[in-house]
């Protein structure tokens, strides 16, 4: 099986959890995506009714449109019944790295105040301990001096031999812009960084951080798909 079709069967299962008239949250990336055509799929058949979905970016907003999933805000629905999204990491107690879709801020608002928070993966995806892919953990900052906070955000994670990177798009070379008009700096870890609330907290105490992406003690649940199938595991 591809890792696509792992991703697939993953946002399958997890759109098994959608009932009819619920609010739902709508994740980014390219797992979210087949739960987005799944659940376009559903409605198209009559299977689904009465669905409004969140969309946690302008790329989910435009394919969920184009499906025909009624969409509305936070400002409309507070309060979700469900939100489906994937994750860049996965830790052995269900914290995640999110963001390196570039829609953190936006995830985490979205997924933030749902009854239920699926998390939909393949078994890539699963780690020891978060940063230990050794791929980005995504912090997005206000644009104004980056320089500056980049460098505030290497050094609180020396230790761990932390490298900051501003993510650039690859087109141009210019700095990535987020949803929010903001800069995303990708920090690199070469050991486990301990604490993640406190390290999550040292992050936003700086004062040009937005949000950073380790979404702790938020998934409710996790659906894995590796080659020996597929496992739902809840918090
Ligand atoms: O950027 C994001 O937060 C995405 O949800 C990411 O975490 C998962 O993207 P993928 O499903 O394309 O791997």
């Amino acid at each position: 099986l591809t890792q696509d079709e792992l991703k697939k069967i993953a946002a399958y299962k997890a759109v098994e959890f959608v009932e009819s008239g619920m609010v739902l949250g709508l994740g980014t990336g390219s797992t979210a995506k087949h739960a987005i055509d799944r659940i376009g799929e559903l409605l198209r058949q009559g299977k689904l009714s009465n669905i409004i979905g969140i969309p946690t970016s302008t790329q989910t907003h435009n394919q969920a449109s184009s499906l025909g999933i009624p969409l509305s805000d936070l400002d409309t629905h507070p309060v979700l019944d469900l939100a489906i999204d994937g994750a860049d990491e996965v830790d052995p107690d269900m914290n995640l790295v999110k963001g390196r879709g570039g829609s953190l801020l936006r995830e985490k608002m979205i997924e933030g105040c749902c009854k239920k928070f699926v998390v939909i993966v393949d078994e890539s995806k699963l780690v020891d301990y978060v940063g230990g892919s050794g791929l980005a953990m995504p912090v997005e900052i206000v644009p104004f001096c980056w320089k500056f906070t980049a460098q505030k955000l290497q050094s609180l994670f020396e230790e761990a031999g932390c490298v900051a990177k501003l993510r650039v798009s690859p087109e141009n070379g210019k700095p990535y812009v987020t949803d929010n008009g903001n800069f995303i700096i990708d920090l690199y870890f070469k050991k486990d960084i301990g604490d993640l609330k406190a390290a999550g907290d040292a992050i936003l105490r700086l004062a040009g951080v937005v949000e950073h992406g380790m979404f702790i003690d938020m998934a409710t649940t996790l659906i894995v798909a590796g080659e020996l199938g597929v496992r739902v595991r809840n918090k």
